[in-house]
């Protein structure tokens, strides 16, 4: 008989921890870094201190989670990512149907949740609405309730897989609501009890579903933004909050509100506007030479070019890759698409030759939009929340694992501007 995900969890804890442990007794003194004085200023970049296993970027390659490049998962349902997130492995047919039942299960939105959003301001950012509906779901945390009977430290990540499975039951519905609310698009969609994960939230915004591709669109986009190491903003945030053993509404919350920002996770809003600004510039698909100005103009204004640049990456983002073959597949006549595409073909050069950008290739953030707006989702200000939704797995995946290997409270040491100079004295 199928196992559910704890029942997997359960069995796997004890090895995951005895193999920490040796590691530590074994070769805790050994050096895996060293830190100048430029990357203590300049964001930590590239410092290794912390440990992720549910994925790793690598700058050649990107996104390889557990082992799979991206590139290599792109048919699979999200449900099935989040299982090889968490466990290490694909889940088998009737593991995935246990745990596609085990969601809808968790699946209930308490009905405060939709008081707080529709008491929200009108003009209220869609992240910020999600970012409070999860934190007033906080109230269901099955983690707070068990540590406040006095549970034992071995048994935190019980709970915190029960708080996993509550958000992820429960987040893409109260993300549909949010769109819902925030464009007035009418009644909320209830959830659907056959649907799969991204199938149902396509549903549940109410998008037309042409023939099945919207839904396919979706599973797409949620299995891509999954998760992306341990040391981007979001998912660090999460993790230290998590660390002070804050249970999964407040760590997930403080991620997204990382996530929220231009330079990480709002970017793919910017980026649709940037590609909109240009068509409404030049009245329709630009030309290269008119993309090739309009990226100067970008750059003399002091602003980043959206979508193109990361912090560890080095090549084109393989997340990019496959929304671009799906854009070739599906709407390749599209005008919105058509100037993506040539996007991509230009703005390289011209970072390139700007200097600057230490990687001059898109990221993720640089096709998704194009997609989404086909698709009938034109309030580009709501595509974080889809992003949000997606990483939620990732953000999740790893704080289970953390409790389950009783990571202690995040405490770098930090150090004074002063001190820095007595160093180079
Ligand atoms: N356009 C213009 N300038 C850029 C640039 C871009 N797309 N990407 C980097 N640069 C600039 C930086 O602003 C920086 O300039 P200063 O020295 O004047 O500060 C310089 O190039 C060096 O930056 P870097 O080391 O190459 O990049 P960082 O690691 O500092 O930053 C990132 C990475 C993603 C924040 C940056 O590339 C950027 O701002 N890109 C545009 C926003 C974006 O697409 N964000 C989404 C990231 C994806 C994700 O969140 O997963």
């Amino acid at each position: 008989m199928a196992k559910t995900l704890k029942e997997t969890m359960a069995e796997l804890i004890p090895g995951l921890r005895d193999e920490r442990s040796k590691l530590v007794q074994e070769h805790g003194d050994k050096k895996i870094s060293e830190v100048s004085i430029a990357q203590a200023i300049g964001g930590m970049r590239g410092v290794k201190g912390m440990v992720c296993d549910t994925s790793v970027v690598e700058p050649d390659k990107g996104l390889i989670i557990r082992g799979y490049p991206i590139l290599k998962l792109t048919d699979k349902l999200p449900e099935e990512i989040f299982w090889l997130l968490i466990t290490g492995k694909l889940p088998t047919a009737d593991e995935l149907k246990l745990f596609q039942k085990e969601l809808k299960a968790a699946g209930e939105v308490p009905a405060y949740v939709w008081k707080v959003l529709k008491a929200m301001p009108k003009s209220s950012h869609p992240m910020a609405m999600l970012d409070c509906a999860i934190l007033a779901m906080e109230n269901e945390s099955a983690f707070r309730k068990r540590y406040s009977e006095g549970m034992h430290k071995t048994e935190y990540w019980e709970p915190t897989l029960d708080d996993a499975m509550r958000l992820m039951g429960t987040i893409h519905t109260i993300a549909a609501g949010v769109y819902r609310i925030r464009y007035k698009k009418g009644a909320l969609i209830e959830p659907s009890k056959r649907l799969d994960w991204a199938a149902d939230y396509a549903k549940m915004l109410g998008l037309p579903p042409k023939k099945g591709e919207t839904a396919r669109m979706m599973r797409l986009y949620l299995t891509l933004h999954c998760d992306h190491e341990g040391g981007n903003v979001s998912a660090n945030t999460c993790h230290t909050v998590g660390s002070a053993l804050s249970d999964a509404f407040y760590a997930v919350s403080a991620g997204l509100n990382g996530l929220a920002g231009p330079l990480h996770g709002l970017a793919n809003q910017e980026c649709l506007n940037w590609i909109l600004e240009t068509m409404e510039r030049f009245g329709g698909a630009p030309s290269e030479e008119d993309i090739r100005d309009y990226a100067w103009e970008t750059l003399r204004g002091g602003k980043v070019i959206p979508g193109y640049g990361h912090a560890v990456l080095r090549v084109t983002d393989p997340r990019f890759t496959a929304f671009n073959e799906f854009g070739n597949k599906y709407l390749k006549k599209d005008p919105v698409f058509q100037t993506v595409d040539r996007v991509f073909r230009i703005v390289p050069n011209v970072l390139k030759e700007h200097g600057k950008a230490k990687n001059p290739w898109p990221n993720v953030d640089a096709g998704s939009g194009a997609l989404l707006y086909y698709y009938g989702l034109k309030e580009f200000q709501y595509y974080t929340v889809l992003f949000s939704v997606s990483r939620c797995m990732g953000m999740l995946a790893q704080l289970v694992l953390n409790r389950a290997l009783g990571t202690p409270i995040t405490r770098p040491k930090s150090v004074s501007t002063r001190w820095l100079f007595d160093q180079v004295k």
